[in-house]
């Protein structure tokens, strides 16, 4: 069996993939898409994945989009190795979380990431007329069916994008969500680590990566804490979410939260 996958390193999506992938002991070969260079919207890449975004995994030439489909799909060719509970309500609340991440905290996280931090590497990267273009090629039918729209307004309008507090709110409430979830529970679903945590990490790590880890410290959410405490530990979080990401990105990430952290901050009402 080979396995291409097409990614990038600070990609929620793309790392969810990398996660499972390293759980399930399944090598593969990468081709990065800078997706903050627009990378993604070479005719090529676009044959693969028509909505322009990565992950896309090629698997003996079968190609397989969408991160939800992808570890489902990889789930299936290997089940001695399983991240899905055979239990069917156990399944069932797995299948709510990756079916809430795909709806609504990924196109969510998308838009914050954007207003905190993306917007800012992608005028560095490109410059005022590549981020015209950039923005122009988008699909319409991309992150989300309104992507195209959605994110020319994030990046021009940073938090002053109508709907920037809201996405800040409802990124937030889940991570109120795995609180409840996680009273006297390690992991979120059935007291087994399974693909409901791997579907989470990628947007607990972004807030952290953003310096935002004030979300979930200091008392506020102190499940939310041990648990991503817990993910940190575990000997494949390093080389699936940090060492995949450039230093360049990873200090803009870091710098540009950093900064955008008041505001965040002030929309939770949380004291700083
Ligand atoms: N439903 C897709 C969404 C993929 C997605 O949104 N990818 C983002 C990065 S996490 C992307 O490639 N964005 C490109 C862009 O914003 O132009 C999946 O789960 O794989």
């Amino acid at each position: 069996m080979t396995f291409t996958l097409y990614h990038h390193g600070s990609s929620v999506c793309a790392a969810k993939v990398r996660f499972a992938m390293a759980e399930k002991d399944l090598d593969w070969d990468g081709v990065y898409i800078d997706i903050l260079k627009g990378e993604q919207f070479d005719p090529e890449y676009q044959k693969l994945n028509p909505k322009s975004v990565v992950p896309t995994l090629v698997h003996d030439g079968t190609v397989i989009t969408d991160s939800t489909v992808i570890c489902e799909y990889l789930d299936m060719l290997d089940p001695e190795t399983s991240l899905h509970p055979t239990d069917p309500w156990e399944r069932a609340q797995v299948r709510y979380w990756t079916k809430a991440v795909d709806e609504d905290l990924h196109p969510a996280c998308g838009a914050v990431t954007f207003v905190c931090s993306h917007r800012h590497t992608v005028a560095k990267n490109l410059g005022p007329e590549g981020v015209k273009e950039f923005l122009a090629s988008t699909p319409e039918f991309s992150v989300t069916a309104d992507w195209n729209t959605k994110k020319k307004i994030f990046v021009r309008d940073g938090f002053d994008a109508p709907e920037a507090p809201e996405k800040v709110k409802l990124y937030d409430s889940y991570l109120q969500k795995m609180e409840k979830a996680l009273e006297g529970h390690d992991w979120l679903v059935g007291n087994k680590f399974s693909i409901a945590d791997v579907a989470m990490t990628p947007y607990v790590n972004r807030l952290a990566m953003m310096s935002m880890r004030g979300m979930w410290e200091n008392g506020r959410l102190p499940n939310v804490e041990k648990w991503f405490t817990r993910i940190e530990a575990l000997p494949n979080f390093k080389k699936c979410f940090i060492d995949w990401v450039p230093e360049d990105l990873t200090n803009d990430l870091r710098e540009n939260g950093a900064k955008s952290w008041p505001e965040v901050a002030k929309i939770l009402e949380i004291e700083i």
